[in-house]
């Protein structure tokens, strides 16, 4: 059985202040029937697991670079990501592919690392609008799975969200049925890439303008294993009830 996902993608948001937004989310989900993940950002993640040490919350990361160490200013490696004490790191998400031109090719790479270093790796995959409009959107999301997904994958060590990118932030959520399309397919994919029974143990989550107001909506959609919330997850009184939802 897939533990389903609930995994809060702060991006570049928050201070020491929102520590108390995880500190109440820890405390109103002590036991929660499903995984509760908080990715802030690197500066947060430290004490954010601090905060949620003895509780059940986990902690993440929104990036690492593919070496182990080196010259890279400004770079966060895997190995550092988990001394600070994350389990867990997003990669590949369509701001990243846009705002750092990051490739299937890096974001393989950088799975890799990540997976060599014991973090479970999240690698998101999502279509533009313009992509969508000319029926591009199953060979867009094969081409990024099959490129930006390392053999080593397995449902231990990866998750694989689909944002489809016009969704994201707009509070324009994908229509029940492309989502189901897509996570459809991207079952089958891993199906035919490593076989059913490990294709059946990888998580598949939805992101994009995930809120309170249609997550269980979203959650009730066949092979959907959990959300990638951005927005909604920066405070515990909009994150808990998609939690919720999905418990
Ligand atoms: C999609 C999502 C989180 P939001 O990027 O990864 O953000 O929920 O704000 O659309």
């Amino acid at each position: 059985m897939r533990r389903k996902l609930a995994a809060g993608n702060w991006k570049m948001h928050g201070t020491g202040a929102d520590l108390a937004e995880i500190a109440t989310l820890a405390r109103t989900h002590a036991d929660p029937a499903c995984e509760v993940l908080i990715c802030p950002p690197a500066t947060l993640i430290e004490r954010a697991a601090r905060e949620v040490r003895g509780s059940a919350l986990m902690i993440g990361a929104q990036d690492c670079h593919s070496a182990p160490q080196g010259a890279h200013t400004g770079d966060i490696s895997a190995a550092m990501i988990r001394d600070a004490g994350a389990g867990h790191v997003i990669l590949g998400h369509s701001e990243r592919r846009q705002d750092h031109a990051e490739t299937s090719a890096v974001v393989h790479a950088k799975a890799t690392a990540a997976l060599h270093a014991g973090l479970i790796t999240i690698i998101c995959l999502g279509e533009t609008l313009a992509d969508r409009e000319r029926g591009a959107t199953l060979d867009v999301i094969g081409q990024q799975l099959a490129g930006s997904t390392p053999d080593a994958a397995r449902g231990e060590n990866t998750v694989i969200a689909y944002e489809p990118v016009w969704a994201i932030g707009s509070g324009h959520v994908a229509h029940p049925d492309q989502i189901a399309e897509v996570h459809g397919f991207l079952r089958e994919r891993l199906a035919h890439r490593f076989g059913t029974g490990v294709a059946a143990m990888i998580r598949l989550l939805y992101g994009g303008s995930v809120k309170p107001a249609n997550a269980a909506g979203i959650f009730a959609i066949p092979d959907v294993d959990g959300a990638l919330v951005g927005g909604a997850s920066l405070r515990a009184e909009s994150f808990s009830p998609v939690i919720s939802a999905l418990e």
